[in-house]
């Protein structure tokens, strides 16, 4: 059976910065070497290692160093779909930190597209250095990408160089989509001042029940349909968006997630859709793992697209 993958070009962005411990920026390398001679590799982004971070950012560890790697990834894509109109792209990072540098790499190759997004994760991601209860900036992508602070509902005071790195964050990230664009697959654990957020922006959300019940492929379909006025879709895929029980190798792996049958059906019909331009993965560390069985399982769910 010959089969074109729709995502044969692939960014790998090596950064772990984001989350709350090392191994993440290895998912990249790891996912990339079980995937066929087909992939064709576009460009490596190597982020700063821990170590040599000074951290002096405590409502967002490392974000100095974030910064500098968004602004990478953000040129890399932007180059990519410059040069290469109609393609599409795949990117696997380490941490979801680095997601807001490739939405605003989209938007800057082409800044009149209404960009979509499909969120597929445990977590909503959606907290500022104002809200977060844990500094880890794997859980702000959305609110970067949007341009949003939730200083109203803030439960953290930020100091100066935090909020001197996280206003240079939201300038890197473009304001690249809305709260009006974007779809939810799989969230589960969220904090108070996220389900706020969702609530007063009426953000749809899919459940894992709901998954269940209609299927990956009929979600997907209805996700694509809720954002059919946009002209591009990006589609962010954390790992943890599955069952703990299946990925073992995710540094904040909740149960109850999505199962591998229906995740495929989900990315399959999204990598389907013209629209969808880029797909991202994200989340695996290799050095939590039993063995490879998160990367293993994470490369078959893939196997149609990537
Ligand atoms: B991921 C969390 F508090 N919300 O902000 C936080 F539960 O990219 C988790 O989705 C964030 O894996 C998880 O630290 C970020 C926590
Ligand atoms: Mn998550
Ligand atoms: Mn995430
Ligand atoms: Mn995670």
């Amino acid at each position: 059976k010959i089969m074109k993958k729709k995502f044969k070009k692939m960014l790998l962005v090596e950064c772990d910065l984001g989350g709350p411990e090392a191994g993440a920026a290895l998912g990249p390398n790891a996912l990339y070497s079980l995937l066929g001679e087909n992939a064709e590799l576009v460009d490596v982004i190597r982020c700063a290692e821990i170590s040599d971070c000074h951290n002096t950012t405590p409502q967002a560890h490392n974000l100095k160093e974030i910064n500098d790697c968004l602004y990478q990834i953000s040129q890399s894509v932007s180059e990519f779909f410059k040069k290469n109109q109609n393609e599409s792209l795949g990117i696997i990072a380490g941490d979801h930190s680095t997601a807001c540098g490739s939405l605003a790499g989209l938007k800057t190759a082409n800044p009149d597209a209404r960009i979509g997004v499909i969120w597929i994760d445990a977590h909503a991601d959606i907290h500022s250095p104002y809200t977060t209860p844990s500094g880890n900036v794997h859980g702000m992508p959305i609110a970067a990408a949007v341009g949003a602070d939730h200083k109203k509902i803030a439960i953290n005071s930020i100091d100066q160089e935090t909020h001197a790195e996280w206003e240079k964050t939201k300038r890197l990230s473009q304001s690249s989509f809305t709260l009006n664009d974007l779809v939810y697959i799989g969230i589960r654990d969220l904090e108070q001042q996220e389900q706020e957020v969702l609530e007063q922006h009426n953000i749809p959300h899919y459940s894992v029940s709901s998954v269940s019940r209609l299927g990956g492929t009929e979600v997907a379909t209805a996700a694509l349909k809720y954002l059919e006025h946009c002209s591009s879709i990006y589609v962010s895929f954390d790992i943890d968006s599955l069952d703990a029980e299946l990925v073992p190798g995710t540094g904040t792996p909740v149960t109850d997630g999505l199962d591998a049958f229906n995740t495929m059906k989900i990315i399959s019909t999204l990598a389907a859709s013209d629209k969808v331009k880029l797909l991202e993965v994200v989340e695996i560390n290799p050095l939590l793992d039993q063995g490879n069985k998160t990367t293993e399982l994470v490369a078959r769910i893939l196997e149609g697209v990537f």
